[in-house]
């Protein structure tokens, strides 16, 4: 992990550094051929911080299991579990697989891959949809991720922020957390933003997700019924993720920003985000045992370690993630 020096990089109000690049964004900061985009802002030292926040032993998964969502969001396909036996070996014992297998159908990190921009026509950093390939020969694989998710991990609790402030929305419709309650909820927390911390927003989705029927679940799943809360999708809000020297988002609710977003919308997060700034997104995460653990001990930042798939090429990947406080 090279070292990057978190005051030389442009505000955003000074991109695009590149010539010829759109507006906000950060193509070329990194360097023309970087793949990493803002993860490339975690290092050994912020390693070696957040490995010092461990300090009760208390260790959170943040993924949700496998075909936890029945069905799937956003018409996206169950895996099939398998499991065979050894009998016919002589030999008591099993090996399984997982067929069908798409890597986004519960908690997810989306790589840089996943969507490039819809006038742009191009993913970060410029990279074109021929060089996203399968395999070691395309451009920002999943597999470049596996060693690098790993620094401070801070919780953003907007939730149960704007339950006590009595405006919560209902995380089952596309509402919009604003910058001013994300903020809100920091100054609330006591909670610092440092360059290269890992923000984790929760939203309150996965929990109100979680106590609905399995009829409702099943209405809620396919893209065209499917409605959800998010963080707005702003200028003001990038402006203040790349700012702040923010790493990568995750959330508990499907998209980051509010479901349905237009796929003809230029402003929507995923462009402005995924494409435009090489900021990983990270949804339907699994917060709310840690949140309750941050309220309780008012500790909102901890060590957090995810190892996404080393799955050469992939465009997505379970964040197999960690929060250790
Ligand atoms: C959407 O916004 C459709 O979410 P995802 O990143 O899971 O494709």
């Amino acid at each position: 992990m090279a070292k990057i020096d978190y005051n030389k990089l442009p505000k955003f109000a000074e991109l695009p550094v590149k010539r010829g690049a759109p507006p906000e964004c950060a193509w070329g900061v990194f360097g023309d051929n970087d793949e990493l985009g803002c993860l490339n802002l975690l290092n050994e030292d912020g390693v070696i911080e957040a490995a010092r926040m461990v300090q009760k032993g208390r260790v959170f998964r943040l993924d949700t299991p496998i075909n936890y969502a029945k069905p799937p969001l956003f018409n996206r396909n169950p895996a099939k579990h398998t499991i065979t036996s050894f009998e016919s070996y002589g030999l008591l014992g099993h090996d399984d697989s997982i067929d069908n297998y798409n890597t986004q159908e519960g908690s997810q990190w989306d790589g840089l891959g996943h969507v490039g921009h819809v006038r742009h026509k191009a993913f970060y950093n410029g990279v074109t949809d021929e060089q996203i390939k399968d395999g070691t020969g395309g451009k920002l694989g999943i597999h470049k991720w596996s060693n690098k998710v790993v620094g401070r991990g801070v919780l953003i609790d907007v939730r149960k922020f704007t339950e006590e402030q009595h405006c919560p929305i209902d995380p089952l419709t596309n509402s919009a957390y604003t910058l001013k309650d994300l903020k809100g909820a920091l100054a609330a927390q006591k909670t610092q933003l440092k360059p290269g911390s890992i923000l984790l927003v929760r939203t309150g989705w996965m929990g109100a997700y979680l106590k609905t029927s399995d009829a409702d679940k099943k209405a809620m799943a396919p893209l065209e019924a499917l409605k959800a809360c998010g963080i707005e999708s702003t200028s003001a809000m990038v402006g203040w993720l790349w700012d702040s020297r923010i790493a990568a988002i995750g959330t508990d609710c499907p998209a980051v920003e509010p479901w349905p977003w237009s796929f003809q919308d230029e402003g929507a997060l995923h462009y402005r985000t995924l494409s435009m700034l090489g900021l990983p997104l990270g949804e339907q995460f699994v917060l709310d045992e840690l949140a309750a653990d941050c309220a309780a001990d008012g500790r909102y930042e901890f060590l957090l370690v995810s190892v996404p798939m080393h799955l050469e090429g992939g465009i997505a990947s379970p964040p197999n993630a960690v929060a250790i406080k």
